[in-house]
């Protein structure tokens, strides 16, 4: 329903309902947020024609949750807030949307301008459009509904455009209320035309980078999030193999070829890094994660090719050899066409060598996986969970927390792309429930997400929304009683806990009772895979509580070398606890 074309007796209309015209115009089928003064009547009238509402506990989460569904369906997801409070909240998810490249709007309610202008102390008055300009990839202001069409077409190709992003929607309380022509309001929307159009790289790039990688004696494909969202499945997959190359996928690029895959090197990464002479980057960018592509963890003489849509990316960190500036799609179709006029090979000793450390790999994750201990640890719990999930591999795999984070990615193995949804680039603990929810929003498939106990926190009350909606999520707790571990001592001898202890053996199985799911209780990796095939199969909202060893975290998970170092005191001052097998 429409509500102006179908009231025909309508002869004004105002800013809300045009508003939410505008979305629907645009496609919009989904809103996250939470409500409040000014916006509910907004979502309300949302819901009255058509638009799905997922109303939240937090704004964070509603943030969280329209990044991911951008991420997952290459549309803006729209996320609603109530002016600056709630504004505040959602900003943070908006500021991670930006800096993932995910494609999202915040839509937010605020205070009138003449008050705002004059700092005169409205209710919840804040200027929120300057507030998220350094947050996000850009941010809008509609202060008259006959604005609203070219505001949100303005949005949204912003969005989606070039490298995606978060963007911020300003609607203030006083163009809501303001009344328009209702037919001069209908007329005024529109759908903007190829809001993310195809880029093609130029012919030279393309045979730069051809001519650079065929002359490679240890080429090593890294593939990034930007390629698993870009969608360019089948031309991955071709371009992979028709080279023989091997490829190293980044942690949410992970299944955009199957884990198991013969050329994939994940389980290789310090020999590929450390060896490879021509890294070709495909929507990954050379950041922390890559050490910027410098240090020990790099042969000093390696040269790039970097396939990325952001022209302002390259050099960004090391030099590029071979920039190709172009959406991934395009510039893989004319890649491919090309390739057969270059010799590209995959030399076998440099495949043997790969071959011959993920074999050793194996064996050491094989008996880490199957060493009995008690308490359990990470390795022996992650492996019932990947049992299980060996009947589930077309299900989303949320994962958030330190060593929580490394092991599952290491444990759990990807099948299919766009499947990982994890704490993304800047590592961002609070993701988990908002992401599982708009993964099962949008897909209306089965969502697991592998939690620490630390991570869980940040967002766990919103198992309330999940219960609410009756969504198909089983959420995992790997609890250790702590960030990290749950045994640090208090360096000062107070009865306090550590900065880094929780509350040991807490009942997170208890919260999801609260609401109604289905809850377990789990100390041995039998118990695992017993709750969580009984789980998985219910399709109910579940959570398992799984106990592990508080002992056992390594500080930080694998990033602990980005700890400060201490000149006084040069051991960390835990005493260096690391993870047993
Ligand atoms: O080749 P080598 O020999 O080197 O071996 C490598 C691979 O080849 C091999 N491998 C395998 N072998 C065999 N089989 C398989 N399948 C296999 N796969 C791999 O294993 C090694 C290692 O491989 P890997 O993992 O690929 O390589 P590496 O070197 O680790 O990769 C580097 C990275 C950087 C790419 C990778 O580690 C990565 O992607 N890391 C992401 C790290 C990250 O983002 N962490 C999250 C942030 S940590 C911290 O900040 C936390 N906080 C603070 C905080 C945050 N973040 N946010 C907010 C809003 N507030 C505060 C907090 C509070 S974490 C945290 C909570 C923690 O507590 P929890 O209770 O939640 O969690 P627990 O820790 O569980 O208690
Ligand atoms: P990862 O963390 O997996 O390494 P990053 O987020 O660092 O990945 O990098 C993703 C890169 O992909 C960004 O530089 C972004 O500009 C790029 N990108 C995103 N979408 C596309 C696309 N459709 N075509 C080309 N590049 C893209
Ligand atoms: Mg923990």
């Amino acid at each position: 329903m429409n509500y102006i074309t179908d009231n025909p007796n309508t002869t004004l209309t105002d800013g809300m309902h045009l508003m939410v015209d505008a979305l629907k115009r645009n496609g919009v089928d989904t809103i996250y947020g939470v409500v409040g003064i000014p916006v509910t009547d907004l979502a309300r009238h949302a819901q009255e024609v058509g638009i799905r509402y997922i109303g939240f506990r937090h704004e964070q989460s509603a943030g969280n949750a329209a990044a991911i569904s951008g991420y997952l369906t290459k549309k803006p997801g729209i996320c609603l807030t109530v002016s600056a409070p709630g504004f505040l909240n959602g900003l943070t998810a908006l500021a991670a949307a930006t800096t993932n490249g995910f494609p999202m709007i915040q839509i937010s309610g605020s205070s009138d301008r003449n008050i705002i202008d004059l700092a005169q102390g409205d209710y919840e008055g804040l200027d929120q459009m300057n507030v998220a300009k350094p947050f996000a990839k850009a941010a809008y202001r509609i202060n008259r509904p006959e604005d609203i069409a070219v505001g949100v077409a303005r949005a949204i190709r912003t969005a989606m455009s070039g490298r995606p992003g978060g963007v911020y929607l300003d609607i203030t309380t006083a163009m809501l209320s303001t009344s328009m022509d209702a037919q001069a309001a209908a007329d005024s929307l529109f759908v903007p035309v190829d809001p993310a159009p195809k880029q093609y790289p130029c012919s030279g790039s393309v045979k730069r980078a051809l001519k650079l990688l065929s002359s490679a004696k240890k080429p090593l494909i890294i593939l990034g999030k930007g390629a698993a969202y870009a969608q360019a499945d089948e031309q991955v997959r071709t371009f992979v193999e028709k080279t023989g190359i091997p490829f190293l996928p980044m942690s949410m690029a992970k299944g955009l070829l199957p884990d198991d895959h013969p050329q994939c090197a994940a389980s290789a990464r310090s020999l590929v890094l450390g060896q490879a002479d021509v890294v070709m980057l495909i929507g990954a960018r050379l950041n922390w994660l890559l050490t910027h592509g410098k240090g020990k963890k790099w042969n000093p003489s390696v040269q790039f090719i970097q396939l990325d849509i952001e022209p302002e990316e390259m050099d960004s960190n090391r030099p590029i050899a071979a920039p190709v500036v172009g959406d991934i799609e395009s510039s893989l179709d004319v890649l491919i066409a090309k390739m057969d006029n270059f010799a590209i090979q995959c030399p076998k000793e440099w495949r043997d060598a790969i071959d011959a450390v993920k074999q050793t790999n194996a064996v050491k994750m094989q008996a880490k996986l199957t060493t009995p201990t008690s308490p359990m640890n990470y390795f022996n719990a992650l492996k019932a969970v990947s049992d299980v999930m060996q009947d589930y591999r077309d299900i989303y795999v949320v994962n958030e927390g330190a060593n929580a984070l490394d092991d599952t990615r290491n444990v759990i193995s990807m099948y299919h792309p766009r499947l990982r949804l994890d704490t993304g680039t800047w590592g961002v603990m609070g993701i988990g429930m908002g992401y599982a929810i708009a993964a099962a929003v949008t897909s209306g498939k089965q969502v697991i997400a592998i939690e620490g106990d630390s991570a869980f926190g940040f967002s766990g009350m919103e198992v309330e929304t999940i219960c609410r909606y009756r969504l198909p999520i089983t959420i995992v707790v790997l609890n250790n009683g702590g960030i990290y571990r749950g045994n640090d001592p208090n360096l000062g001898g107070d009865p306090d806990p550590s900065p880094t202890t929780l509350t040991p053996d807490a009942r997170y199985d208890k919260m999801m009772e609260a609401f109604g799911g289905v809850a377990y209780h789990v100390t041995t990796p039998d118990e695992v895979r017993t709750a969580l095939t009984a789980a998985l199969a219910s399709k109910k909202p579940s959570l398992i509580n799984c106990i592990i060893d508080p002992a056992v975290g390594t500080e930080s998970g694998h990033i602990g070398n980005l700890n400060p170092k201490s000149v006084a005191s040069p051991q960390p001052l835990q005493g260096g606890v690391t993870q047993k097998a």
